[in-house]
């Protein structure tokens, strides 16, 4: 593992053989990225990646707008799908990934105690090909974002159910996490200006099974492909006091999502009695799912519940 101020690689956790170090706490907190190798044991890849071809085989047959993303309107011949939203609600092998206790414990110790899930979507490339996806931060920032989060509280947990070599990999500018919005604005623009410049950037070439955890303040983009498949499952956490007392959510949803959280956990527990499950203990102040009806769903539509 790199761990220096200058990494040229995304730094990287073996997370079965080590669990997550001090160390690789450090290097997150950092670089704003970490690889957790190996996260997916052969069984649960398997059952996630079926999950996610039939997912998308459901776009391709339908045509489906509502939580999809298309690079055209879904009615053109050449459109692709790549990208659906609230995949825990669409899926019982992915609700229970949401489960996943290496995963839960290395977002323990960088959200913290209070974790709680906010998005969760499939972002993917099918062999038809996708677009670009520009050098970007991710959304639902916050003013004076880098004293708030650049240290890494708000995290993306990508994983990975195909390879992503360097020509189909995410890549990312490592340190960017704490870059003020005009040095963001001022790098993204130079690197947008062309179809696809990496200068300053190291790619996250991930194999199945891994998962890239990213601090949503980092600077990152992918390049397009065809005839490709790359298909990552992204799930995001927040602290729950950020959602409570902040935002982007309206307080309500704080308990909504920890119940989903424990709702999967117990899925989990069903389909994995052998396994140590993940233990949620958020702060005594900040336990909401409690006294609340059973859920019918999973899926919580952001724009329902925004704060601003
Ligand atoms: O997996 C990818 O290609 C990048 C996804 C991404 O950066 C995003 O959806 O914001």
């Amino acid at each position: 593992m790199t761990t220096d101020t200058a990494t040229p690689t995304v730094p990287e956790c073996h997370i079965r053989e080590t669990g997550l170090l001090p160390e690789h706490v450090a290097a997150f907190k950092r670089h704003g990225v970490l690889a957790l190798r190996g996260l997916l044991d052969a069984e649960e890849l398997k059952s996630v990646q079926a999950a996610a071809a039939s997912l998308i085989d459901d776009c391709w047959r339908t045509r489906e707008k509502t939580d999809v993303i298309w690079t055209l309107e879904p009615t053109e011949p050449d459109a692709a799908p790549v990208r659906i939203e609230y995949v825990v609600d669409k899926s019982r092998p992915i609700a229970r990934l949401a489960g996943h206790p290496l995963l839960l414990d290395a977002m323990e110790a960088l959200v913290g105690p209070s974790l709680i899930p906010t998005w969760d979507s499939m972002v993917f490339k099918t062999t038809a090909g996708a677009p670009r996806l520009a050098w970007h931060r991710d959304g639902e920032m916050y003013r004076d974002a880098v004293g708030v989060i650049g240290s890494g509280r708000v995290i993306d947990a990508g994983i990975y159910l195909d390879p992503a070599p360097e020509d189909n990999c995410v890549w990312a500018i490592p340190g960017s996490n704490y870059w003020d919005d005009e040095r963001i604005t001022r790098t993204a623009e130079r690197l947008n200006a062309s179809e696809w410049d990496t200068a300053g950037a190291v790619p996250a070439v991930m194999n199945p099974g891994d998962a890239l955890l990213h601090n949503i303040l980092t600077l990152h983009g992918a390049p397009a492909v065809k005839g490709s498949q790359r298909r990552v499952v992204y799930f995001e956490y927040r602290p729950a006091e950020l959602e409570w007392q902040v935002g982007p959510h309206v307080p309500a949803y704080v308990g909504l999502k920890q119940q989903v959280l424990r709702s999967c956990l117990d899925l989990r527990r069903e389909s994995a009695p052998d396994e140590e499950p993940f233990a949620y203990r958020p702060a005594d102040a900040l336990r909401h799912w409690e006294g609340r009806p059973e859920l019918t769903t999973y899926r919580f539509p952001h724009e329902e519940y925004w704060r601003w």
